[in-house]
């Protein structure tokens, strides 16, 4: 009886970090369409999520330039990273190298 409950306070306190992790930042959208990243540079705080959404026609990639993230995205499909370090990270479209974006994340 006593590791049941002790399991269900595990539950309830990884539940409750979990909240806390999702509102530590903010959502930052970044929409693809017509072969661009929309806005293709922005500026986000460290703990924010980018998430980029493909309006366009065809499939696209959110690839950094330095290999740490690599997001596939699908007609009408989103995907999200989030940014846990300071610094500026250029990324580009794995199927269209033309297109290019960048994030700068800034310590808060
Ligand atoms: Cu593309």
């Amino acid at each position: 009886m006593r590791v049941i409950i002790h399991g269900w306070a595990v539950v309830i306190l990884l539940q409750i970090a979990g909240a806390g992790m999702a509102l530590a930042g903010q959502l930052v959208q970044v929409k693809i369409s017509n072969l661009a990243f929309q806005p293709a540079e922005i500026s986000v705080q460290v703990g924010d999520t980018v998430e980029w959404a493909n309006d366009d026609f065809i499939e696209h990639t959110a690839t950094a330039n330095n290999g740490g993230w690599d997001v596939i995205l699908g007609v009408g499909h989103v995907g999200r990273v989030q940014f846990d370090q300071p610094g500026t990270f250029d990324y580009f479209c794995a199927y269209h190298p033309n297109m290019t974006g960048s994030i700068h994340v800034s310590a808060n």
